[in-house]
């Protein structure tokens, strides 16, 4: 089956009882049995649920992968990937990313006995110095969160392979209609489904997939043992988010493109991160790994000019200044200020978050309306 047909019916069977075409939402805790054990394969619904499973069955399809879980939020699928470490154990991660990971790894796992490293990840080689014998997990963004920085995943996996250490991927902002990551060999695929796979701006939620069994059964345990699991409302929500996926990303992505050549040539702006540009540093990679450059860029404002950053993200009209991304509608942010305030100020600019930096999740309104939005805003 290929993508465009996955996205509406890949993992999905029409409902057993009725022969509904969506799954019904199995609003309901638990199951009746038989006699002890006597039940129809689900028995309580913090372990399954017929509407998460139909969703987690769609999230494997469209990864291309064989296991599919979801959780309460993108930052719950992250925590159950780090349960599978162990004190001493270290972890290296992109030296960007969303701020909310940043904050889970520093402020929470660190102090379970976890070591991380934010390591510069452009030039793959630079991984291989912080690798010893207790690394088990490389994090990667790509594209990271708000640079727009590229990360050559097929690369990373030949050097997590060699060294028997898990590769993980934060699919969020490309999602699997541009890249997928497992066919590139990452182990794991994390998504806030909150993002491009739920696509309207109404469900908080995360996902993982992967292709080991013996990974599976692990996130599984985690999963039902922690407990940060989905409900069935939100699963159906985003069941039916992913049927539009492809049309959606299709817009997001043109979008995108005429947007980042719109902000490249204005005067009042200095630098444009979109790895569609052929001046992008990683551009060939993106190409090679991206089927199109999807619908997020980051703009900074000329001399830095914080006020006028402010001033911009509040002028806009059409675009919404709001944290999050991925919706139909256009949001901007001030990364900041906003989504990366968790991060030291120091750390931040250190990778390019200076004040005047502004965030666009370009939606999939007439363009004509966005530039002229934006064209007002800046002047
Ligand atoms: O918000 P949640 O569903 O828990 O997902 C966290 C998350 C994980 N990974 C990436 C790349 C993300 O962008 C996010 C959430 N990001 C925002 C809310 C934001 O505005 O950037």
């Amino acid at each position: 089956m290929k993508f465009n047909t996955k996205v509406i019916h890949g993992g999905q069977e029409h409902d057993l009882a009725y022969g509904a075409v969506m799954p019904p939402i199995y609003q309901t805790t638990t199951y009746a049995q038989t006699t002890p054990g006597g039940h129809k394969g689900y028995e309580y619904s913090r372990t399954h649920n017929p509407t998460r499973h139909a969703l987690e069955s769609a999230f494997a399809s469209i990864e291309n992968g064989k296991y599919g879980l979801a959780f309460g939020s993108g930052l719950a699928a992250i925590d159950a990937v780090m349960k599978l470490l162990k004190p001493g154990d270290e972890v290296i991660s992109t030296n960007n990313l969303y701020g909310g990971s940043y904050r889970l790894f520093t402020k929470i796992f660190q102090d379970f006995g976890i070591k991380f490293h934010f390591v510069e990840m452009e030039n793959v080689s630079h991984i291989e110095t912080y690798i010893n014998d207790n690394t088990k997990l490389i994090w990667v963004e790509t594209p990271t969160n708000p640079m727009m920085n590229i990360i050559d995943i097929q690369a990373v996996s030949i050097l997590s392979k060699k060294h028997h250490i898990l590769l993980a991927v934060d699919n969020t902002f490309a999602t699997p209609y541009l890249q997928q990551p497992l066919e590139l060999g990452a182990d794991i695929v994390m998504h806030s489904a909150t993002k491009y796979l739920g696509g309207h701006s109404d469900v908080v939620m995360g996902g993982l997939v992967v292709n080991d069994k013996a990974l599976a059964d692990k996130l599984y345990f985690i999963q039902n043992a922690s407990g940060a699991i989905c409900g069935p409302q939100d699963s159906f929500l985003v069941l039916r988010g992913i049927k539009t996926l492809h049309v959606r990303m299709q817009r997001h992505c043109e979008n995108g493109k005429a947007i980042a050549y719109f902000l490249k040539t204005h005067p009042k702006i200095d630098k444009v991160f979109w790895p569609g540009f052929e001046d992008h540093p990683n551009h060939a990679i993106a190409k090679s790994q991206m089927k199109d450059f999807g619908g997020m860029l980051s703009f900074t404002i000329t001399g830095n000019d914080y006020k006028q950053a402010i001033k911009t993200v509040e002028n806009l009209k059409v675009f919404t200044l709001a944290e999050s991304l991925g919706g139909v509608e256009s949001l901007c942010g001030h990364p900041a200020s906003m989504t990366h305030s968790s991060i030291p100020k120091s750390e931040r600019e250190k990778i390019g978050i200076v004040d005047s930096l502004i965030r666009l999740s370009v939606g999939i309104e007439d363009v004509d309306d966005l530039i002229a939005d934006l064209q007002q805003a800046l002047s």
